[in-house]
């Protein structure tokens, strides 16, 4: 490996330290200004933004209803970052994620930018904000994805906790 690389690495790895730390310094920020969370609504809970290989129709993100009440998918956007920045549809049909379910969706062609900080948004279909991430990225080319620790946020105080982790694709972050 040559010593460029090895720089460019461990710039990478600094980078990615910071935001993490942010990420967390964020959360517990939000944690002591805050009320416990109490309202629950559908969820943004893991983000896969640079998938190993190609990216195009492979960047992902997994929904989660933590609510007791099944959830149509349907009308319901999730924002994207590159070329430009806007929503997409999730559904083009009726989707119902039951109670406690998941469901993962696939961006089509190329819809991430790995490098450029992104707030990740969910509109429902009213057009209401629901939820808005911290800003993410991604230049790892692997399987490690942005995950909501524990999985649905289940805590009363850091239930805006993110991770950097091996990817938990349509299943418990815990
Ligand atoms: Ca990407
Ligand atoms: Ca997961």
């Amino acid at each position: 490996m040559g010593k460029g690389r090895v720089i460019v690495m461990k710039r990478l790895m600094i980078t990615g330290l910071l935001v993490a730390s942010v990420v967390v310094w964020g959360a517990a920020m939000a944690a002591g200004q805050t009320e416990p969370q109490t309202e629950r609504h559908l969820l943004i809970n893991e983000i896969e933004i640079n998938p190993p290989g190609v990216d195009s129709d492979r960047e992902w993100v997994e929904l989660l209803n933590p609510t007791d009440q099944a959830i149509d998918l349907l009308g319901w956007r999730i924002s994207y970052s590159y070329r430009s920045e806007g929503y997409l549809e999730i559904a083009e049909t009726s989707t119902i994620i039951p109670s406690g379910g998941r469901y993962v969706f696939v961006y089509p062609g190329l819809r991430l930018r790995n490098g450029e900080p992104h707030v990740f948004r969910l509109l429902d279909p009213e057009g209401n904000i629901v939820e808005e991430t911290a800003p993410f990225f991604d230049e790892r080319d692997d399987d490690k994805t942005w995950q909501r620790f524990p999985d649905g946020g289940d805590d009363p105080y850091f239930h805006d906790l993110w991770f950097m982790r091996d990817h938990t694709r349509n299943k418990s972050n815990s």
